[in-house]
Order: C-alpha cells, then structure tokens, then sequence
C-alpha cells in the first residue's frame, strides 16, 4: 500500500509532456541513409522547440527540413530546430520535416523497433519506439 501511494505521488509531480506519435522509419540497409517520420504533438500550454534527436542507430542524426532548389527540384538542408506551438500538432512528413539517419549502422528490418531520444528546450527528454515501415 505504501509502495502504491508513493507511486501515485510520483505520478502526480509529472507534468503533461509533449507526445511523439506515430513514428516511425523506412526500411533501408546497413550504409545507407532513411529517414524518421512522426507527429508532435504539445498537448501542454507552453511553447516548445525540438533541437535534437539522438539514436544509436546510424552515424548522424540531423532534423531536416524539404527545401524547393532554385532549378525547381526538391532538396533538403539541416535546421537547428523547430517550435512546437502550446496546443498544437507539428508533422514530419515524406515531403516536409523529417529526421535524417545517416549511415544506419545496421538493417532496418520492417515490424522491427527503433529508440530515439528527443530532447526539447522546454519539455526536456522523450523516449520514442518507432517502427520500421514502408510508409
Ligand atoms: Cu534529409
């Protein structure tokens, strides 16, 4: 009973956290490049910013965002980071945002499980479990 409340109070001195949904990576082989796909979603009142994604899955992991090049084909740069607005959802997305992973250290086997760490400025840490898939 004891170990139940001081549970409970543990519980309770978390405040809401901004949620990762729906993540998840595309298959690729070992030495290649993929990329990580998810939603934010600051279910808090307070203005936040993502920086960095960290994973032990390739060499660099970088935030990069789809840019239009001048000739008018799509390339990508890297950001430094991204607001993520009090109540709102920000998507990373084929064709937008997204995690680039740069030479996986491994095979991304579809069904198979990746841990990202996400750190934000105000919501500090997250874990994250996303899923090997096609799309
Ligand atoms: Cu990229």
């Amino acid at each position: 009973m004891m170990l139940f409340l001081s549970l409970l109070t543990l519980l309770n001195s978390f405040s809401p956290q901004v949620k990762i949904e729906n993540a998840w990576v595309r298959p690729a082989a070992k030495g290649m490049n993929s990329a990580l796909y998810f939603n934010i979603n600051n279910v808090t009142t307070k203005a936040d910013a993502l920086y960095k994604v960290t994973s032990k899955v390739s060499e660099l992991v970088q935030l990069h965002a789809t840019v239009k090049k001048d000739d008018g084909t799509a390339g990508m740069k890297e950001i430094k980071q991204i607001a993520v607005p009090a109540n709102s959802v920000i998507k990373f997305e084929p064709g937008g945002y997204h995690v680039m992973l740069i030479n996986l250290k491994k095979k991304l086997k579809v069904n198979s499980k990746i841990e990202f760490i996400f750190y934000f400025k105000t919501g500090g840490k997250v874990k994250v479990k996303a899923t090997v898939r096609t799309e």
